[in-house]
């Protein structure tokens, strides 16, 4: 079972998340445990800031370094020896999501999430704890909760045994390089829009190669990045 740990100054917006859906599931089948911390919690009284002035001066606030190494501590105390344990700090100057690193993160022992504010934490707390800095995208959020809601739930789905059928990971878009083919169900006719109708012919060959040009197709028009690592001779990547 894999341990998550979430540091937040928003338990609420965290636990919204948490507690519906697949990640509910997930937990209901014993597949994770998570728990969130409140980072006020951990902070001194009796004002418990977890925020202060930045030295040397500019703009906006920065996570005080004593609540989030406390928290941290405390998300670690029960690690067991040769658990794989992640700390990871979701922010726009990390290295960019990808399904590769969602992989990766989906077969660790425990993971700890630092959930950044104002205009981030303590470089300290980078230092000395975080193994993986994770950006979701080239914008700006406000805050950290929904980047690691993004990033777990990418990590949480491919937990063998979470969705359904593990295939159902297996054929997702990425997974294999190309975008997802278009996707039908009933009725054959949708205020007078029909199903292709290779689809109906119940040709798994003819179907099957219907799927893979919608996929090259689609992926050209909208990721011709992807199309063109898919074209290129395989090599070795990291
Ligand atoms: Cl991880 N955090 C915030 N605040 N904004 C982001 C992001 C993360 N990734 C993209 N934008």
């Amino acid at each position: 079972m894999i341990s998550v740990h979430l540091l937040t100054p928003f338990p609420d917006m965290v636990n919204a998340i948490i507690n519906e859906s697949i990640l509910k599931i997930a937990e209901k089948k014993e597949m994770v445990k998570y728990t969130v911390h409140n980072l006020f919690s951990y902070a001194d009284p009796p004002h418990h800031r977890i925020d202060d002035y930045p030295f040397g001066g500019g703009s906006g606030m920065i996570m005080k370094p004593e609540p989030l190494s406390r928290a941290i501590e405390e998300s670690t105390k029960d690690v067991n020896p040769g658990d794989r344990v992640r700390v990871i700090f979701p922010t726009p100057d990390g290295k960019v999501l990808s399904h590769a690193t969602s992989e990766e993160l989906s077969k660790a022992d425990r993971l700890i999430f630092i959930n950044g504010h104002y205009k981030g934490i303590d470089q300290r707390i980078r230092d000395r704890y975080v193994t993986d800095e994770i950006s979701i995208g080239d914008y700006v959020l406000t805050g950290g909760e929904l980047p690691t809601m993004v990033i777990l739930d990418t990590v949480i789905r491919l937990i063998p045994g979470v969705l359904n059928t593990y295939e159902s990971a297996e054929t997702d878009s990425f997974a294999n390089e190309l975008l997802d083919f278009a996707h039908y169900t009933r009725p054959e006719e949708f205020d007078g829009m029909i199903v292709p109708e290779i689809l109906l012919s119940g040709h798994h060959q003819k179907i099957a190669t219907w799927r893979l040009d919608n996929q090259l197709e689609k992926t050209k028009k909208n990721r011709p990045d992807l199309f063109k690592k898919y074209l290129e001779p395989k090599e070795e990547s990291e």
